[in-house]
């Protein structure tokens, strides 16, 4: 069934939102609860613009954050989007104040407003996402298993279209955020900071011990000496694939050089799948502790 196209996307333009402002309404509200998980609710909006988007197949074209059917069932509740729910309803607030734009711009605008804000990387990003209907829900699957390995890792990410370099620096963005046995049944925080987007990620996963954590839930990996961090089965990979830990010991030790390179696969990642006019306006939001 074909996007709605052209004519809606030119309406949503003619619209003037002010994204900045929109930006900035997000921003404000990230640490509105203190008893939030660490404090903010950076991190899950993260975590809802990446599975919006990581739906996308570049066979066929279909999936990605233009549409936005996660608000619908059943993806909305396939097992990878446990959780989000909280993210989903936290943007409702905003679009109760801009109610012009479309699920997938605010989902995948707020992801760069959490990053950002956390002190990661400007990452680029333009309007012109919209709404879809349930019919174009995307099939359960296309989102990773994070107990399995590196050749489901590649399968997943070869089928968006990114290659192994830009699979390594997207995954630095589990600096932030934390597992929730009542999610995924995983548990705990990948870095001591985990409202800080540093490449923190990275120098753990290389020079932290990490052993199989000793309890009744699934297999996660834990570090040795604190036992209060974790890696999942799926990223453990970055540690032992050769071409994989090249990427990790080079961002491990150049935050600058992570920074430009994941604010390029992020950006790439969000707009997967979104048919832009050729002259769409691309926005470098300001940050708002800058
Ligand atoms: Fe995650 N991810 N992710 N992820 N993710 C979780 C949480 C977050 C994978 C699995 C999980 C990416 C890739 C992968 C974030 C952002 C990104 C959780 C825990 C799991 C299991 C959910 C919960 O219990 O609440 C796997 C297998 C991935 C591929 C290997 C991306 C690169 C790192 C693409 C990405 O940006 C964020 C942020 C969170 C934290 C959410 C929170 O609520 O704190």
């Amino acid at each position: 069934i074909p996007p709605t196209s052209g004519t809606e996307k030119t309406t949503l333009e003619k619209k003037g939102i002010d994204y900045q402002q929109v930006y900035n309404t997000i921003a404000d509200m990230l640490e509105e609860n203190e008893d939030y998980d660490d404090g903010s609710y950076g991190p899950v909006l993260v975590r809802l613009a990446w599975h919006s988007s990581g739906t996308y197949s570049a066979a066929d074209g279909t999936g990605g954050s233009c549409g936005a059917t996660m608000r619908f069932e059943p993806e909305a509740t396939h097992g990878a989007n446990n959780g989000l729910a909280v993210a989903r309803d936290f943007l409702e607030k905003v679009k109760a104040k801009y109610p012009e734009i479309s699920y997938g711009d605010l989902w995948t605008l707020a992801g760069i407003c959490a990053i950002q804000e956390m002190g990661g990387p400007i990452i680029p990003w333009r309007p012109g996402r919209f709404d879809k209907t349930q019919e174009h829900v995307t099939p359960d699957g296309r989102l990773p298993d994070a107990a399995k390995d590196q050749r489901h890792v590649r399968e997943i990410f070869y089928r968006m279209g990114f290659n192994d370099q830009e699979i390594v620096a997207l995954l630095g963005a589990h600096a932030v955020g934390r597992c929730h046995t009542d999610r995924s049944g995983y548990e705990g925080p990948w870095t001591f900071a985990p409202t800080s987007f540093t490449n923190e990620y990275y120098k753990l996963l290389l020079d932290e011990k990490w052993v199989e954590k000793k309890w009744k839930g699934p297999k996660q990996y834990e570090d040795k000496k604190t036992h209060s961090l974790m890696m999942l089965p799926a990223e453990m990979t970055l540690a032992w694939d050769k071409e994989f830990k090249k990427w990790a010991q080079i961002y491990a030790k150049d935050q600058d050089k992570w920074f430009e390179d994941f604010s390029a696969a992020f950006s790439k990642l969000m707009e997967l799948g979104v048919p832009y006019a050729a002259d769409t306006k691309v926005y470098k939001f300001k940050p708002t502790t800058a």
